[in-house]
């Protein structure tokens, strides 16, 4: 089902009549309200009425997160502190956070977009939101929190954490939609599991799980061991929060960008040149309706490639893949570049592992290595040594199989691998510190 029938199936041409109109709003206003901009324009010869087309867009400077580091906190702020209305923050790993803020028509769109989001995954008016995505700076908990009213549906403002807690309130409460992060839903089965609920004596109907990479094969597990479709949502702070693109429940490939919204670009993160559709790059938003935090040409650092093939559910919105990982969290092995979710893939195409997983990276003697720990499930746990032997042999060759790198694998006791209410941390990298 489609909320906003009229602007999630635009005709190509309208789409794009309608998007060139915000985007030369956009570069006007923040060329006048943002000194950054303006120095950043000014600098590359560029005036806002330059951009006459769509395609203009590719000569405007990049914005990085650097950038906005640079101008902490409020500094690209579009519109006087009295019109921003929220401000939120993106944890980051190192250093200060992200500020983003929004006016009060920002948290409208916003609000829009996450009734779109969650209708695309499923969920309608009469439904019951649990929602675990954590609130407070984090987007997540209340990006879902406004769309789940918007739609008029009911929500749960659960947030992350108190698992046990979470699991009776979803035995009591009957909700029908599950909203957190893809390690969160795991963890919640593993959860209900050792407090004898079942899943199936459950309603969920669907989850959109998000904020963090996830595999495909991730997916189906999630999705046999809650009983339940499982659809992806991106989205950064930086663009908006969760609502940038979704999944819809009908294909469940590849997630439709809202594009009267945001336009989306692939780059090569080498030279930063655009790329065609179908090929893998680096992502790129321009906001072209956000009032208070406006990003032009904003480098995400998520891969990913873009499809404009037409999709089943009747939307015209372009879709990106899912996103394989971040060009910053490549793991270079002794000069291989590896993903995380390379990885994954992996580990879950084997039924005696279980979906938890840790890399640690360490330089030995100038050498990089990798360890893969990997969590055995239950009946293997209580194998002979010999089998986890075995085992572990087959993980270390099927990884060399596919990414050509020798790795140590080590087989730890279920449950041993840090469960987290919100994104996983999937790699230590020892050789940083
Ligand atoms: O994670 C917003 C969000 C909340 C998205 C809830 C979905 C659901 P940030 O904390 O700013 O915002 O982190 C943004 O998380 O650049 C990606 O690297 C990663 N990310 C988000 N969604 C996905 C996804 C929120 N579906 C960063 N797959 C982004 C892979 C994702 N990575």
């Amino acid at each position: 089902m489609i909320y906003n029938e009229e602007f999630e199936t635009l005709p190509r041409e309208a789409l794009e009549a309608i998007q060139l109109r915000r985007l030369k709003n956009t570069l006007e206003r923040v060329y006048h309200t943002v000194p950054f901009y303006k120095k950043q324009f000014d600098e590359h010869g560029i005036k806002p009425d330059d951009v006459k087309s769509l395609e203009d867009l590719q000569k405007l400077p990049f914005t990085t997160k650097q950038d906005l580091r640079d101008n902490y906190p409020f500094g690209m702020f579009a519109v006087p502190m009295d019109s921003v209305v929220r401000i939120h923050a993106s944890s980051g790993t190192t250093g200060k956070p992200t500020v983003v803020g929004y006016t009060a028509r920002d948290i409208k769109t916003w609000s829009e977009l996450m009734a779109r989001t969650l209708m695309a995954g499923g969920a309608t008016k009469g439904d019951i939101i649990h929602n675990a995505y954590g609130y407070g700076l984090f987007t997540g908990g209340l990006g879902f929190h406004y769309g789940a009213e918007t739609l008029g549906a009911s929500v749960i403002p659960i947030s992350g954490g108190n698992t046990k807690r979470q699991v009776m309130i979803m035995k009591d409460f009957g909700p029908t939609i599950l909203t957190c992060t893809p390690s969160y839903a795991l963890l919640l089965a593993e959860v209900a599991e050792e407090m004898g609920i079942d899943f199936r004596s459950l309603k969920f109907k669907s989850g959109i799980f998000g904020a963090e990479p996830w595999s495909e094969q991730m997916r189906q597990e999630i999705e046999r061991k809650l009983n339940l479709d499982a659809v992806d949502i991106y989205g950064l702070s930086e663009v908006m929060g969760p609502g940038v693109a979704v999944e819809c429940i009908e294909a469940k490939n590849g997630l439709h960008i809202f594009e009267d919204h945001f336009i989306a670009e692939i780059i090569d993160p080498e030279t930063g040149e655009p790329l065609p559709y179908g090929v893998k790059g680096e992502l790129v938003f321009t906001t072209i309706t956000k009032e208070a935090f406006p990003v032009i040409r904003y480098r995400t650092r998520d891969i990913s490639v873009l499809y404009r093939e037409p999709c089943k559910c009747g939307r015209t919105l372009i879709r990106m893949e899912r996103v394989s990982g971040r060009t910053d969290d490549m793991l270079i092995i002794r000069g291989v570049n590896v993903f995380p979710s390379q990885i994954e893939s992996v580990l879950m195409e084997m039924e005696e592992v279980s979906p938890h997983y840790q890399l640690i990276v360490d330089r030995v003697e100038h050498m990089d290595q990798l360890t893969v720990m990997v969590e055995v499930n239950e009946k293997i746990f209580s194998d002979t040594v010999k089998n986890l032997q075995q085992l572990e042999n087959k993980i270390r060759k099927n990884i060399k199989d596919m990414l050509g790198i020798s790795t140590i694998v080590k087989l730890v006791e279920p449950k041993t691998i840090e469960r987290t209410e919100g994104k996983a941390k999937r790699v230590i990298d020892n050789r940083k510190l």
